[in-house]
């Protein structure tokens, strides 16, 4: 539909009263608290606006038309009326005061994060999400779904009208309880980002050096999307936000599921620390430059390929390729110190707080021996965790 037969539409129905193709356009009525009460503010004050609009221009025009020139009406000419100034300075002035009493209210239980129950710390990222659970220890980046970050690339020839929320989809949804206050800390690795859910009315800018808070109780279970909302490079509009809300007790089951050792009960514990001992097996073990190579595929064109390139050949002049570098075709040493260390003053980040040992070395070994490289020597997950 374009836009301007939307807005005939709801100009239709805010004459006849109807309300669908109103909240079409209209901002969103979210499912926490605030959200509703911002939603409130919002149709409050855009009713006064329409009533002050229809006043003024009511007047004027009933003016204009009553004393026209042509009925020999005959302009006054007085000078300063103190009684006019004063009613159009107090009208307004009492208008905008009304207004800002609930506004302000708002305002301030907006910024009221205490006694929440969950907090989160959301860190930005070029381009992704980082989301860490201070009570229970879960922490994962979330990142744009890679079946969408394929199909979204140059050349790709996928269609994508098969998904159903196309570039709105990560690998990892930030898990969220309903019913309990939930504090989100903002932040950022990087650059500036925005982290932004409309149905929850959350918004707030994620600032290197800096924690901003938020809050949210979500009300109703479901999946809430939204954005990073700061301009923050090249992929900005490639690290949508996705929330699924879930009744307590389902919430309860996934973070003991997904929690890490220390935080976990005494009920579930033994499960949980097989399932670090594995991990730290993995670490530990010996891998194959095959298995390396397989793993190390993905993590490439989740965390590299936006710069790098998916085939490798970076962007001349800002990225450089891969293949046939001389960094991942060279000494092993320098390789993995760019990728843990990143390379200061440019935007080739430190990885060492993004990937596992197993990630790394999988990423490695694939640069070494993918993308048109091959070296035919592995970076053992061992190397890493020696550098740790
Ligand atoms: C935000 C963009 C960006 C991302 C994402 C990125 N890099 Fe880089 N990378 C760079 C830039 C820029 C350089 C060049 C740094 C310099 O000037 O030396 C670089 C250099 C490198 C080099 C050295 C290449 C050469 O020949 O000089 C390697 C190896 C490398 N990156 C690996 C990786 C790996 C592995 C990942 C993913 C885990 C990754 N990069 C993700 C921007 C990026
Ligand atoms: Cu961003």
């Amino acid at each position: 539909m374009s836009i301007v037969s939307r807005w005939l539409l709801a100009a239709s129905a805010l004459l006849l009263g109807g309300q669908s193709a109103l909240a079409d356009i209209n901002m969103p009525v979210g499912v926490t608290p605030i959200s509703k009460e911002v939603y409130g503010l919002h149709m409050m004050i855009f009713w006064i606006c329409c009533v002050i609009g229809a006043v003024v221009f009511g007047v004027m025009f009933y003016s204009m038309f009553k004393h026209r020139k042509s009925k020999g009406a005959k302009p006054a000419d007085f000078h300063e009326s103190t009684t006019v100034e004063i009613i159009w300075t107090a009208v307004p002035l009492v208008i905008l005061i009304a207004m800002a009493i609930p506004a302000a209210k708002t305002l301030i239980a907006m910024e009221d994060t205490s006694d929440a129950e969950v907090t989160v710390k959301v860190t930005g990222y070029q381009w992704k999400w980082h989301y860490e659970y201070l009570d229970s220890g879960i922490s994962f980046f979330s990142s744009l779904h890679p079946d969408h970050n394929a199909a979204r690339q140059k050349g790709s020839g996928v269609d994508v009208s098969q998904f159903d929320n196309y570039l709105k989809e990560v690998d990892n949804e930030l898990v969220l309880p309903v019913g309990k206050k939930v504090r989100f800390l903002h932040t950022s690795s990087d650059v500036i980002h925005s982290w932004w859910v409309p149905a929850l009315a959350v918004k707030k800018d994620a600032i290197p050096g800096f924690i901003n808070e938020n809050w949210a109780l979500i009300e109703e279970p479901g999946v809430y999307r939204g954005n990073c909302t700061e301009l923050c490079g090249r992929d900005h509009g490639f690290m949508p936000v996705v929330v699924r809300a879930l009744p307590e007790a389902e919430y309860d089951a996934w973070v003991a599921e997904n929690a890490p050792a220390p935080a976990i009960t005494e009920s579930t514990g033994a499960a949980a620390t097989t399932a670090v001992a594995a991990v730290e097996e993995d670490a530990d073990r010996e891998w194959g430059l095959d298995e390396l190579v397989a793993k190390g595929e993905g993590i490439y064109n989740t965390n590299c390929a936006s710069c790098h390139q998916a085939n490798g050949q970076g962007l001349p002049g800002a990225f450089p390729a891969i293949t046939g570098s001389p960094v991942a075709t060279g000494p092993i040493d320098a390789h993995i110190n760019t990728v843990y260390v990143g390379v200061s003053g440019t935007t080739m980040a430190s990885f060492a707080n993004q990937l596992s040992d197993v990630d790394m070395a999988a990423v490695l070994t694939y640069q070494r021996n993918a993308l048109g490289n091959s070296v035919g020597d592995t970076v053992q997950p061992s190397a890493i965790k020696a550098l740790r």
